[in-house]
């Protein structure tokens, strides 16, 4: 049977640290989804349907990328879409806690859906979707933390050229 993963997050937007983890993904299972998501503690920048334009255009080339979003809970998406797992990155150990709180919570909501960890790699280990729109707000340069799309994207959002 098809080996079918579900990599959710917020994408606000994405970065090449959240391209990494999709793309090792798609090498190890045979479908990915990519969920676009609400964080209900996030405020977002992008419309969910900017999130998914620039993460479709960006993983065009790769057919076992699938990119949609969903407004209710992960585990109720992830079955819909019949997978297996549900893969999520790992940068520093502040990310542990946060991490080990939604998958235990996940797996309350349903145990059959294993989680899998993809540590990043070391040049994304500071990588946040945060500090990006941060540093792209005040005009900085951001060309090696996420594709020329996304980058366009940002220049549009905060008015600059
Ligand atoms: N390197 C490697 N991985 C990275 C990097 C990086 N530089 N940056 C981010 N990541 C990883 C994150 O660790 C995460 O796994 C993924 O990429 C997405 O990150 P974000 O920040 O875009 O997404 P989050 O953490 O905001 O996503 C949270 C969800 C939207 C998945 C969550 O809120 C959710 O499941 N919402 C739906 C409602 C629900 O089911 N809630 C209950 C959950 S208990």
């Amino acid at each position: 049977a098809e080996k079918i993963a579900v990599v959710p997050g917020s994408f606000d937007p994405v970065t090449n640290g959240h391209l990494d983890i999709i793309n090792r993904a798609a090498d190890i299972f045979d479908i990915v989804y990519v969920g676009v998501l609400n964080n209900s503690s996030k405020q977002p920048l992008f419309t969910i349907n900017e999130r998914i334009h620039l993460i479709k255009e960006i993983t065009k080339n790769r057919p076992n990328i699938r990119v949609e979003s969903s407004t209710g809970l992960l585990v109720d998406y992830a079955k819909e879409k019949g997978a297996q797992a549900i893969v999520r990155g790992l940068r520093a150990v502040s990310d542990f806690e946060y991490e080990m709180q939604i998958t235990s919570m996940n797996r309350v909501l349903d145990e059959s859906i294993e989680t899998f960890f993809i540590m990043t790699k070391n040049q994304y280990s500071f990588l946040s979707s945060s500090i990006v729109k941060e540093v792209a707000k005040y005009g900085g340069n951001i060309g090696e933390l996420v594709p020329p799309l996304v980058e366009q994207a940002l220049k549009e959002k905060f008015n600059q050229k």
